[in-house]
């Protein structure tokens, strides 16, 4: 038993689509709740024009019935409503006046490798589905994957720590659940008040030098058993799994589990959780640098991952490129764009470890329906006898 989700569509074709298979039957939903995190991903300082036209929303068409899942795969579809104004471009079907090609692709995005790999001459057929515009339908799928999670007590939320040189200032006590309720207030995600207003300044500075802005942040999530994931194979290693997970996010570059590279630098008894035992709380850690993982699993504590977004590669003034139809310097393609989109990644940040907790309770646990899961959730609580969450 897993979960698999799977995602198709183009920035500015008529929408996307993301179906979730895998998940049990008898998990509620609401429609609020699925269409929350799609609102959110909207937000941010440092958006630009397209998301005044998007009001990204998700129509179930498939694996739900009056609030319910059925244990068949759920579709959702996410319109996109922009595609109102490039119909003719991006039109399924030929269409009768001829279409420009995008022939100058920008250093930093899929364009010209992708347009090499898959024989296009026209660059657009390979930066429509490489757009980030296809992460509304991760994080529509994500929320199915939430909602299953926060059935077995798990929440996961986010928040920025850097954008571009303003780093928000190291925490000295662990964060808890409670801490991230107004985080969506910040423009920028950021827990700190005085770096979110130092972030929105470096935005402001940055984009009228019409440069672009990456950044850092950082997903947690509270309530986790210890032991999904496993130890045995590489490939079930829960570290590597996420791994994969973030850094698929388009132009994350960088990912860190726990005190990550901060570790690489300490000396081993610096570095690691010392275990301790009462009665009361069972096992239990003072501190949590593996960041709720060890050996690929978790152990209970809260996991706490990192992702490092570049600079995105649509710049307003554009970097030397080569045009591919003639093979001349020209100028990358400028477009329309953002000029920050670390907040929004934060939130896609979300889906995407969701979707790899949720499997690994699906493969732990397996159970048709919701009721055989928190069956089995509980028979293994008490079998390793875990007292927290
Ligand atoms: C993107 C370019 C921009 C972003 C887009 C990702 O779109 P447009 O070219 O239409 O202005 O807004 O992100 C989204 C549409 C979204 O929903 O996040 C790119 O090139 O990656």
């Amino acid at each position: 038993m897993s979960i698999r989700l799977i995602t198709a569509g183009e920035s500015h074709g008529p929408g996307l689509t993301c179906i979730v298979e895998g998940l049990p039957a008898g998990l509620r939903l609401s429609e609020e709740g699925l269409n929350a995190d799609l609102a959110r991903r909207q937000l941010g300082h440092g958006r630009g024009g397209r998301m005044k036209i998007e009001r990204d929303r998700a129509e179930v068409t498939a694996g739900v019935r009056h609030g319910a899942t059925l244990g068949s795969p759920v579709a959702l579809g996410v319109t996109n409503r922009d595609y109102a104004n490039w119909a003719q471009r991006m039109s399924p079907w030929p269409v009768e006046e001829p279409v420009a090609e995008v022939h100058l692709p920008r250093p930093g995005h899929a364009d010209l490798v992708g347009a090499q790999k898959y024989n296009q001459t026209d660059v657009r057929n390979v930066l429509e589905r490489a757009s980030a515009r296809e992460t509304a339908a991760r994080v529509a799928g994500g929320a199915l994957c939430k909602a299953f999670l926060a059935a077995l007590g798990v929440q996961v939320r986010s928040h920025v720590v850097q954008i571009a040189s303003v780093h928000a200032p190291a925490r000295a006590v662990a964060l808890e659940l409670e801490d991230f309720a107004e985080v969506d207030a910040s423009p920028v995600r950021c827990l700190d008040a005085e770096s979110s207003r130092a972030m929105v300044a470096e935005i402001d500075r940055l984009r009228k030098d019409n440069e672009s802005l990456g950044g850092v942040f950082e997903v947690q999530a509270f309530g986790l058993l210890p032991g999904l994931g496993s130890h045995v194979s590489w490939e079930q290693r829960l570290d590597g799994r996420l791994a994969m997970a973030i850094c698929s996010i388009q132009a994350l570059k960088g990912v860190s589990i726990g005190d990550g590279f901060h570790v690489a630098g300490l000396p081993g008894s610096e570095a690691h959780d010392e275990i301790f035992y009462d009665e009361q709380r069972g096992y239990y850690r003072e501190s949590n640098r593996a960041g709720g993982l060890e050996g690929g699993m978790t152990n209970g504590q809260p996991l706490i991952v990192r992702g490092a977004m570049k600079p995105l590669p649509t710049l307003t003034k554009p970097l030397r490129s080569v045009d591919t139809a003639t093979h001349a310097p020209a100028e990358a393609l400028r477009e329309r764009t953002d000029s920050c989109t670390v907040p929004a990644a934060a939130v896609v940040g979300e889906a995407m470890v969701a979707l790899v907790l949720a499997d690994a309770y699906r493969r732990k646990f397996g159970g048709d329906h919701i009721d055989d899961v928190l069956e089995s959730v509980q028979a293994y609580r008490e079998r390793i006898g875990w007292r927290s969450s």
